[in-house]
């Protein structure tokens, strides 16, 4: 007998004595804190969610070179737009990662990909937001991957394998991406008034839609739960958001910036910072497609993979070319 398996996006748990002897093995390795690995045994719930967020995840390392790609030829010094480009590069890389982490639960590359282009999978709200000024790089170094770095260094430990190793290179690049817009942001800080006004608007446009990337609140979220349980989430939406407030405040500080809340607190019983409501309506509406840039995102993604296509076909072609040769060399020896 089996317990009824869960559905991705049911906000209720697996009740542990209703699960049947493989579902309960399954879940004390968990527990455990064993990794399951691509060929171990998994339930259809925990393959699902994992194929879900792994995939978002992928679809927001690749779609994020898109804000970002805007600025390359306009960067101001040839050590910038070299410092963007690497940056822009390692999100490629992070998608690739993701990509092949995600394939490794049976679900091919090419599925994924139709399911971004064609509106129905899901990536981060973040990068339905456009970049409008040079200093948009440094806020979305500074607290963008600031952001990532702090959701996904737990990430490192959850319990599927390969997501988890993926995770540590990851980690260490968002590193470099983050001190590199840190960096960019006390440049413009130092320099001249028109300069930090800049470095100031643009963390106030890029405050709130950071916060968001974390997801809705504990109350509202509807996969933690479970993927708590797998230990896939280690951390909860509104720990994670208040780590995130609590690390920036003191950096927006040190800029002689002004974080864009007038509800911002010091709570010295609690030992972290108190801040305004979120506007939820927003982020739905982002996640819904209905951000600034959504369209234009999705039309860059699909552009580019059609524009791809003789060079993908190129490349299968060569490997086929080079397989029939390797076969031909060794029927003859
Ligand atoms: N945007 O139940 P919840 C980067 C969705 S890349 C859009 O809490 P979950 C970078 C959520 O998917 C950073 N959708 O979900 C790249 C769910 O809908 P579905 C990307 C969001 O999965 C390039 C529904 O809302 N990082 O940093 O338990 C350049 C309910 O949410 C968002 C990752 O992907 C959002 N912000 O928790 C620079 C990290 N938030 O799927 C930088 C891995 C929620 O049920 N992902 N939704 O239809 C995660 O840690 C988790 O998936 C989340 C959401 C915390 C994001």
């Amino acid at each position: 007998m089996y317990a009824q398996l869960v559905e991705t996006g049911a906000s209720q748990v697996q009740v542990r004595e209703e699960m049947g002897p493989l579902e309960r093995r399954f879940q004390e390795r968990i527990d455990a804190g064993i990794k399951i690995e691509p060929k171990d045994w998994m339930t259809e719930g925990y393959r699902k969610t994992l194929i879900r967020q792994i995939s978002q995840h992928a679809h927001s390392e690749i779609v994020g070179q898109l804000p970002e790609g805007n600025w390359v030829t306009r960067a101001p010094s040839l050590k910038r737009k070299a410092i963007l480009l690497a940056k822009i590069q390692d999100e490629a890389g992070h998608g690739l990662y993701l990509y092949s982490a995600a394939e490794t639960l049976g679900v091919s590359r090419d599925r994924l990909i139709g399911d971004l282009h064609s509106g129905k999978a899901k990536y981060s709200s973040i990068f339905n937001y456009p970049t409008l000024t040079w200093a948009d790089i440094g806020a979305i170094g500074w607290l963008v991957d600031g952001s990532a770095i702090i959701n996904q260094i737990p990430l490192c430990r959850c319990s599927y394998g390969p997501y988890a190793r993926a995770m540590v290179r990851v980690c260490k690049e968002e590193s470099f991406h983050s001190r590199q817009g840190y960096d960019l942001m006390l440049a413009l800080c130092r320099g001249t008034p028109e300069q930090k006004q800049m470095a100031q608007d643009a963390l106030n446009r890029w405050w709130w839609p950071s916060l968001m990337m974390f997801g809705p609140s504990d109350a509202e979220s509807v996969n933690s739960a479970q993927s708590a349980q797998w230990r896939i989430k280690l951390f909860s939406n509104d720990e994670l958001r208040q780590k995130m407030v609590d690390q920036s405040v003191p950096q927006a500080e040190y800029l002689g910036l002004t974080v864009p809340d007038p509800k911002l607190k010091w709570n010295a019983e609690t030992g972290h910072y108190e801040f305004g409501d979120i506007d939820w309506a927003e982020f739905h509406n982002v996640i819904k497609g209905n951000g600034p840039c959504n369209r234009d995102r999705l039309r860059a993604r699909v552009k580019a993979w059609e524009d791809g296509e003789w060079f993908r076909d190129g490349l299968s072609a060569h490997a086929e070319k080079a397989t029939q040769r390797a076969a031909t060399t060794a029927q003859a020896a």
